[in-house]
């Protein structure tokens, strides 16, 4: 049985049902054609590369999702998740992740140091102990229990640019770093979420929070329902930019809890961050906050508070584009 239509995004959604046998009930096994990955900002397109490329290899979801995820905590050039991020005020690169899929499961790590690969270390806190969440010292003793190899993350460019940051210590987040590379606030956080041609959903969130935080701060990313939510036959979520205001109104899982009642992807995401501004008036006049979402059909939406937030979709061929999100307010 064949199918052929398109999503919100316009891009040509055709495949073969036959060609995912694998879909046997209840799996989020390999359905090659059905592969659709969608990530948050620019650099969103690599991490849904290698999400793509394991999925294609006979990964699961999960698999998938984790290894996009690896892409920025890896880049050295992304000053802030893992590798090279910049720090907190006291010089601590500290890195919060989550992974979940659509059948209850899911772990996440918050305030974890020494460690490049928190998805990874999120996943084994859901597959390998009855908690869904490890924090600072706790999450770092179980990654090094775990096999994982510590190191140093805080390299000598970002130590510079923290000591640069401390000669005036303003705390000022700026809207849409994240696609300003280079940047000295550049935070890199990536939501991305990957659904099969049968609708099966899984999703990873990864940060290094806020550069230059208070030592202790977690933010959305990490937190079920805030950073990232995935229910099945509803849909997933995903948000970005100043982690507070989002967790303020569990984001995430008010944006699913707007699918589950019938709403659009698009809509839902839209009125989450309609929600933020009329909760926070001024104190979120410069703020960005940016959800991402998917249903389980694949509709994908994308809404945030300032224009400049962006978004990577990867359709079941491998093609990725960018896409601009909308936003509440205009350039
Ligand atoms: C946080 N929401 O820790 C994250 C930051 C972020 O792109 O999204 N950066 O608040």
């Amino acid at each position: 049985m064949g199918f052929s239509r398109r999503n919100t995004l316009g891009l040509a959604l055709a495949g073969s049902v036959a060609a995912g046998t694998a879909r046997a009930a209840g799996t989020t096994k390999n359905a090659v054609d059905a592969a659709l990955v969608v990530s948050t900002w620019d650099f969103g397109a690599a991490a849904n590369a290698a999400a793509y490329a394991r999925w294609k290899a006979g990964g699961t979801l999960i698999d998938a999702v984790e290894a996009g995820a690896q892409v920025p905590e890896a880049d050295l050039a992304n000053h802030s998740v893992g590798l090279g991020g910049y720090p907190d005020r006291d010089g601590h690169v500290t890195l919060d992740a989550i992974i979940m899929d659509d059948r209850g499961h899911a772990g996440a790590v918050a305030a974890l140091e020494g460690y490049v690969h928190a998805i990874s270390v999120a996943r084994r806190v859901m597959e390998r102990t009855p908690h869904t969440m490890l924090v600072g010292d706790g999450a770092a003793q179980f990654a090094r229990e775990q096999g994982f190899a510590a190191q140093k993350l805080l390299t000598p460019e970002a130590e510079a640019a923290w000591k640069e940051w401390l000669k005036k210590a303003e705390y000022k987040p700026v809207a849409n770093i994240e696609n300003q590379r280079g940047s000295a606030l550049d935070h890199d956080t990536i939501g991305i979420l990957a659904r099969s041609l049968d609708g099966r959903l899984a999703g990873a969130c990864t940060t290094s929070g806020m550069a230059f935080k208070l030592r202790g701060r977690v933010g959305d990313s990490p937190q079920s329902g805030c950073g990232l939510l995935v229910e099945p036959g509803v849909g997933a979520a995903t948000a970005t930019g100043v982690g507070e205001e989002v967790t303020r109104i569990a984001g995430a899982a008010r944006v699913v809890g707007s699918m589950r009642m019938g709403m659009s992807a698009m809509a839902a995401c839209r009125e989450a961050v309609e929600h933020i501004v009329a909760l926070r008036g001024d104190a979120v006049k410069d703020a960005q906050v940016a959800f991402l979402a998917i249903d389980r059909d694949g509709q994908v939406g994308a809404f945030a508070i300032q224009p400049g937030f962006t978004y990577a979709v990867t359709d079941q061929t491998g093609r990725t584009v960018i896409r601009p999100s909308e936003s509440l307010r205009r350039a």
